[in-house]
């Protein structure tokens, strides 16, 4: 088991990835979505409603390229770290895909185009959320010990998707008014089931996985629109529905525990027996969707220690990251989260190596 941070776009600078390194990391994964446009705005808060979300999506003609990534991977490398996985696509690129829009056929040779390009610059793991509302109705408040503030939910969010707008984000300012007609679980399953044909032979050719991030928050119908993996049995439907190395999963502990059915231990247990665990996002939770609150990782519903012994016997030999953490009162909130975060893993990590 190897032991990451997830970095956001406008966090990419020399000094984080000292950080990391400084925090007992080998692995980075990277967000590329420009989300609030280098503005590191607040992505643990999204009001009930949000009409924009978090910001614009990116520039629709400009893929994520070669030269880029490339270049990116030899700076993370120069400071000691390995570039294992790029999280989440932008909109701007592939929401027709997710809408089965005009621009389906496009979109899916862009994503196929961005595999391409990744398998070539040698990063292994592609995350993604296939899901039309992405996160909403999560509030946030002093709601871990000490009144660290964390993120929660009190309740879900039924407010429709404006037009133009898709996974929190707005590809298209001037969309004529109205919002995105509600569809049926039927078919945001058959839209999963053709980007998943479409993609992961390219994914085969190119060595690169991709890994799918379960709801979040893990709700049924979310803004009046259904939802793929808000029960932990339905990530095995997902992994049947293409079975491929390829197709795997971001296996995200704190969004499998707050669902409602489900013993975290054994939904662990399920799949990394399967080897399906692309990378592991950890975090810990009190409560269940759609109302719980985000604890550290020590003091929640989740046995952390215990999740990463059955990683450790089932052979997990991935990587394994803070997802987010309550931000702790001090000059570096987010910061200063990280660390403790990292700190217990790597602790663990430690005591495994020992035995
Ligand atoms: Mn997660």
């Amino acid at each position: 088991m190897k032991l990451g941070l997830g970095l956001y776009r406008h966090m990419l600078t020399p000094e984080n990835f000292r950080f990391a390194r400084q925090c007992g990391c080998t692995h980075v994964i990277v967000h590329l979505v420009d989300y609030f446009h280098q503005g590191g705005g607040d992505l643990q808060n999204q009001p009930v409603g949000s009409k924009s979300g978090w910001g614009r999506a990116g520039d629709p003609n400009r893929l994520w390229s070669y030269e880029e990534l490339s270049a990116l991977k030899q700076e993370i490398n120069s400071y000691g770290l390995e570039w294992h996985a790029i999280e989440n696509l932008d909109p701007a690129h592939w929401h027709d895909v997710l809408l089965d829009g005009p621009k389906k056929a496009q979109h899916l040779e862009n994503v196929k185009t961005i595999v391409r390009n990744m398998g070539r610059a040698g990063i292994p793991v592609l995350g993604y959320n296939f899901s039309l509302p992405g996160v909403a109705g999560r509030i946030q408040g002093p709601f871990a010990r000490g009144g660290a503030v964390s993120v929660g939910m009190n309740g879900t969010d039924d407010t429709p998707i404006p037009n133009g707008s898709i996974w929190n984000m707005v590809y298209d300012p001037d969309a004529p008014p109205g919002n995105v007609p509600s569809i049926t679980s039927e078919q945001l399953w058959q839209r999963l089931a053709d980007f998943l044909e479409a993609v992961v032979p390219v994914a085969e050719e190119a060595g690169v996985t991709l890994a799918a991030h379960p709801d979040d928050p893990p709700l049924p119908v979310l803004r009046q629109q259904p939802r793929l993996v808000y029960q932990p049995r339905l990530y095995q439907k997902l992994i049947d529905l293409k079975p491929s190395p390829r197709n795997a999963l971001e296996f995200c502990v704190g969004t499998l525990a707050e669902m409602t059915e489900g013993n975290i231990y054994e939904v662990v247990d399920q799949y990394s027996r399967q080897g399906k665990l692309a990378y592991v996002h950890m975090r810990n939770v009190n409560g269940k969707a759609p109302h719980y609150r985000e604890t550290f990782i020590d003091d929640g519903d989740v046995n952390a220690l215990r999740v990463l012994e059955i990683l450790q016997q089932n052979h997990f030999d991935g990587v394994i990251i803070p997802d987010h953490t309550p931000q702790m009162d001090c000059g570096a909130p987010w910061h200063a989260g990280m660390a403790f975060a990292l700190g217990y893993f790597r602790a663990v990590l430690q005591g495994f190596q020992s035995t």
